[in-house]
């Protein structure tokens, strides 16, 4: 009847994979950046990472922490966010974790987050599960050079995480590197786009963009 209240578009969700300090949040940050300007003032966006979702450790893993693997899929809770992003897209508002990056756990508070029609979610195994997988509406791969990515990594856990150098390094050769070849790099024939560079590629955003606006303009019935 007329006082129904309008039906909610299904949220358009994109999930963003590739190896560390690909530049994956960047080129979230650049689609929303763009895509807040089109969008009109009751269309919601949210990008969420999957680094929110790893998992806590048990006492036993915490205390040789040195030699947790943070690259390999048992690090993170695929449950939990198959279950968050299933809720989201189902219009439902949800609760999405802090991880502590200098302390390796959760914070005890979590985020509220209302529901949203365009959901942006990266994550080094974004592609890993096949569930989570099935839950991208348009599957984006980030394929940086490895010596590009690890001297921001570099940077950015030495400025960022708390970490020095030679930590950086040994953790790079051990768990990081292995694992982007053994788990991550495999995700790639997934993707429906692969960007080389990540952010600086501007034909690659602007390509991805005109897909997004193409969806959104969509009738809600299609
Ligand atoms: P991005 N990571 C940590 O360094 N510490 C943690 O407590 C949890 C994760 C690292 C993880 C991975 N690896 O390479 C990276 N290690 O965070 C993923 N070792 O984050 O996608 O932002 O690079």
């Amino acid at each position: 009847m007329g006082t129904e209240a309008p039906t909610a578009r299904v949220p358009f969700v994109i999930g963003v994979a590739g190896g560390t300090a690909s530049g994956k949040t960047s080129v979230c940050d650049r689609i929303i950046r763009q895509l807040n300007s089109e969008l009109t003032a009751d269309e919601g966006l949210l990008n969420m990472s999957m680094d929110s979702f790893y998992r806590d450790l048990t006492p036993s893993e915490q205390k040789d922490i040195a030699n947790f693997n943070f690259d390999h899929p048992d690090a993170f809770a695929f449950d939990e966010i198959v279950h968050t992003l299933r809720d989201l897209k189902q219009g439902e508002p949800v609760h999405i974790p802090i991880y502590d990056f200098v302390t390796s756990s959760r914070r005890a508070e979590t985020i509220p987050v209302p529901r949203a029609d365009v959901i942006l979610f990266d994550g080094i195994l974004a592609f890993y599960n096949p569930e989570l997988r099935d839950l991208f509406d348009m599957k984006i791969f980030v394929d940086t050079d490895a010596d590009t990515r690890l001297a921001r990594r570099v940077r950015r856990d030495i400025t960022h995480r708390g970490r020095d150098v030679l930590q950086v390094l040994d953790q790079y050769e051990r768990t990081v590197k292995p694992s982007f070849e053994s788990y991550i790099l495999p995700t790639k024939k997934h993707a429906d786009i692969i960007v080389p560079r990540g952010a600086e590629n501007e034909v690659a955003i602007d390509l991805i963009l005109q897909h997004i606006k193409f969806r959104l303009a969509k009738p809600l019935s299609e």
